[in-house]
């Protein structure tokens, strides 16, 4: 008899350690553990979506003939790690092994390498790329490009594929997307599920078990289970994917989700699989029922850099989340944590986050990315704060996204260039600046945007290393023209709000 460990983003039928057991002699297991539930401070929406799910999930496995030893957060036998856990059942019921799907984060595979017991583990194939063909595309390569890797993923599966040719007679409907959105717009809602009993049981443990712990816990409307996870995406599909596209970068006051899907938290838990989706997607736009370019978009997302992101987490090693090429060393500031700030738009992403455990892409790029970036606040501390605040966030694919496309700490791996901007472009892309304290269109006063000094200083820190890249040479040359009595106001303005930063007062 073996037993089969099932992790908390594990939660699917088909995993492969559940088709290489047996049912009628293998033991699942299933542990809600300290360890686990403290590694970061987690958003408590997070702990529970994840343990509510784990209970579902242990149920169905039951009703289908399973054997499940799951372990409860406060049972007092609990050993508080995945390794102890399974060492318990181990000896409590005589096991020969562990059969195991690889789980997603480094931190967790080196310990289960550690753990003393004969592990089995096998590939974790709900993934559409297999790290190894990853390895092997990106092998020899110089540079690694998401776009590149994301043609050869749609060869791959067909998806949006007319024979050789991709659907619509092009790769990219990006240049068609990206509009700025309007107050008057129609918002799609994602679609909210009253808590069960399972899950209010659930809640009320978060709640006394972490009192302090970060985040809004209530209202509650996550899905917990596949059903209600593809009622969800179905939603989606139908109400919010053909705007998709024009809207995918815009950022409103007061809209959390726009037309964003709401669906990570799910595909990153196992409730919903991601080839699935693309299909799904990819049927709205042969039926008629939504553009090419808003499709492709979404297929970009998942097929491009869901799959680019995990292969290059992989790829980079254990060591990745200590990378810090920009040399950035303050601390984040506790605005990250409260939302207490007069900037309108840090304040709007921030608040977002802790009330849903949910910020959209732009929001977590340009917005609090971006200032981390600007203010050089130090990248592992930035990862920590997105691996605890995200309903959807692991380590495989937050620390890509955030110590590479956001904080340009891997020195260029995941973006070209760093997505450095002021103001400006928040101010195209949202409604915040109009009801902001900070005036967009000022660099120097005390009452200027707080991002255009800092992104001109970030710009001067770093010129050895930016001043020659062909996409931001144009930024220095203007930089170069204003002048010199500008220039330094600019800089004496950044170094202000540096020296208020790292007094931990308020911005
Ligand atoms: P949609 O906008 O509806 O996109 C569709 C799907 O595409 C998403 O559900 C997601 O699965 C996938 N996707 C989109 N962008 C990315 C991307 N850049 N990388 C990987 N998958 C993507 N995503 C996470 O799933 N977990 C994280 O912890 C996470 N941390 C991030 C940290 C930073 C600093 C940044 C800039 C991005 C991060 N992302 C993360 C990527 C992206 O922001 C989220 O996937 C997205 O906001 C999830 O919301 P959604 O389901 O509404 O996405
Ligand atoms: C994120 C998380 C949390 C909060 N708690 C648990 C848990 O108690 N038990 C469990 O099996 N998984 C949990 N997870 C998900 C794991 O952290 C995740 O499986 C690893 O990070 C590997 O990706
Ligand atoms: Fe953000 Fe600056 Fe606009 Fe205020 S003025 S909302 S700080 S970009």
């Amino acid at each position: 008899m073996r037993l089969v460990l099932v992790l908390g983003d594990q939660l699917t039928p088909t995993l492969s350690a559940l088709r290489a057991a047996d049912r009628g002699r293998d033991v699942v297991v299933m542990a809600e553990v300290a360890e686990e539930a403290g590694y970061v401070n987690h958003h408590r929406k997070k702990i529970a979506f994840l343990f509510a799910a784990m209970r579902k999930f242990a149920a169905r496995l039951e009703a289908e003939g399973w054997r499940v030893a799951y372990g409860r957060l406060d049972d007092p036998a609990t050993a508080g790690s995945i390794c102890g856990e399974l060492l318990r059942r181990t000896e409590e019921l005589g096991a020969e092994g562990v059969v195991a799907t690889e789980c997603g984060e480094w931190r967790l595979r080196q310990a289960l390498e550690a753990c003393p017991l004969t592990i089995e583990v096998l590939e974790d194939d709900r993934f559409i790329c297999p790290c190894a063909d990853f390895a092997q595309w990106a092998a020899g390569r110089k540079a690694l490009r998401m776009e590149f890797f994301y043609r050869e993923m749609r060869k791959r599966t067909g998806i949006l594929m007319d024979g050789e040719k991709p659907a619509g007679g092009r790769w990219n409907f990006d240049a068609e997307n990206r509009k700025p959105a309007r107050a008057d717009l129609f918002m799609p809602e994602p679609m909210r599920h009253a808590p069960d009993d399972v899950t209010e049981a659930v809640l009320a443990m978060v709640e006394a078990r972490f009192p302090g712990g970060f985040g809004r816990l209530r209202p509650f409307w996550f899905a917990t289970d596949a059903a209600g996870a593809q009622q969800a995406a179905a939603r989606f599909m139908a109400e919010a994917l053909p705007h998709f596209g024009d809207y995918q970068d815009a950022m409103l006051a007061g809209e959390a989700f726009l037309y964003h899907s709401v669906l990570s938290v799910y595909l990153n838990a196992g409730l919903l699989d991601p080839l699935d989706l693309c299909r799904q997607a990819e049927a709205e736009y042969r039926a008629g029922r939504a553009p090419i370019g808003a499709v492709e978009g979404y297929v970009r997302q998942i097929l491009g850099w869901r799959e680019f992101v995990r292969g290059i987490y992989d790829r980079e090693g254990p060591d990745y989340t200590t990378r810090n090429a920009l040399a950035a060393a303050r601390d984040l500031p506790g605005f990250y944590w409260t939302g207490e700030t007069d900037m309108a738009c840090v304040a709007g992403a921030v608040g977002a986050t802790i009330d849903e455990a949910y910020s959209h892409h732009i929001q977590r790029l340009m917005v609090t990315g971006t200032f981390a970036m600007l203010a050089g606040v130090d990248p592992h501390q930035v990862h920590e704060w997105y691996l605890a605040v995200y309903a959807d966030a692991y380590e495989w694919v937050e620390a890509p996204n955030t110590l590479g496309m956001s904080q340009f700490a891997d020195g260029g791996i995941v973006a070209s260039k760093p997505y450095a901007a002021s103001g400006a472009y928040i101010d195209r892309m949202s409604d915040y600046c109009r009801g902001c304290r900070y005036d967009v269109k000022d660099r120097e006063g005390e009452a200027a945007c707080p991002f255009n000094a800092l992104y001109w200083d970030f710009l001067a820190r770093h010129r050895e290393r930016f001043e020659g890249h062909p996409r931001m040479a144009q930024m220095y040359r203007t930089w170069d023209r204003m002048r010199p009595e500008r220039r330094a106001a600019t800089q004496a303005r950044a170094g202000r709000l540096l020296a208020r930063i790292e007094a931990g007062e308020r911005l």
